[in-house]
């Protein structure tokens, strides 16, 4: 009888070790981050729910600095927001709103592919002059961040600190 369990059970196992590994490597499948679900950051916000719009610019300084402006934001848990991204500088920039974590996976990745194309919902890129806007809910309290990922600009000092306040709950 205790083989009938048994089996099953491994073959299981064997199954999600698998999905775990290819799930995990490429950045820019299909997987959560591209279809903006599930992200820790939040997902794609509606437009009949923003509260208030931030604008936030992307620029080069005249000391070789690269930088957002703010480069420190606070948000409160379940807040939906519009980010008004302008670029005033004089090269190409992005916005990638992610954890830390996630940034710096998608960081080296563009180290290796630089050509590389996205139109994740949770960023824009943005030729100088140009401006985009991201529609955004923060469903999830903590520490995140928004960073430039054009090798070489993350490191120019293009990121910035995104704070979630969790809400208390109300029922
Ligand atoms: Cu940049």
């Amino acid at each position: 009888m205790k083989s009938l369990v048994v089996v099953p059970a491994f073959a299981f196992l064997f199954a999600t070790a698998a999905l775990a590994g290819g799930g995990h490597t490429g950045g820019h499948g299909h997987d959560d981050a591209a279809e903006g679900k599930h992200m820790a950051v939040g997902e794609p916000g509606q437009a009949s729910d923003v509260t208030r719009t931030i604008k936030v610019e992307m620029l080069e300084t005249d000391d070789g600095e690269m930088i957002f402006k703010p480069d420190r934001l606070a948000l409160k848990q379940g807040e939906t927001v519009r980010f008004t991204i302008v670029n005033t500088g004089e090269l190409e920039h992005e916005f990638v709103l992610d954890n830390k974590a996630r940034n710096a996976e998608h960081k080296d990745l563009m180290q290796k592919f630089p050509e590389m194309e996205h139109d994740d919902p949770n960023a824009v890129r943005l030729m100088p002059g140009e401006s985009g806007e991201i529609v955004w809910t923060f469903t999830n309290g903590g520490g995140f961040e928004f960073a430039c990922l054009v090798p070489g600009h993350y490191e120019s000092g293009m990121y910035g600190e995104l704070s979630v306040v969790e809400s208390p709950v109300t029922n």
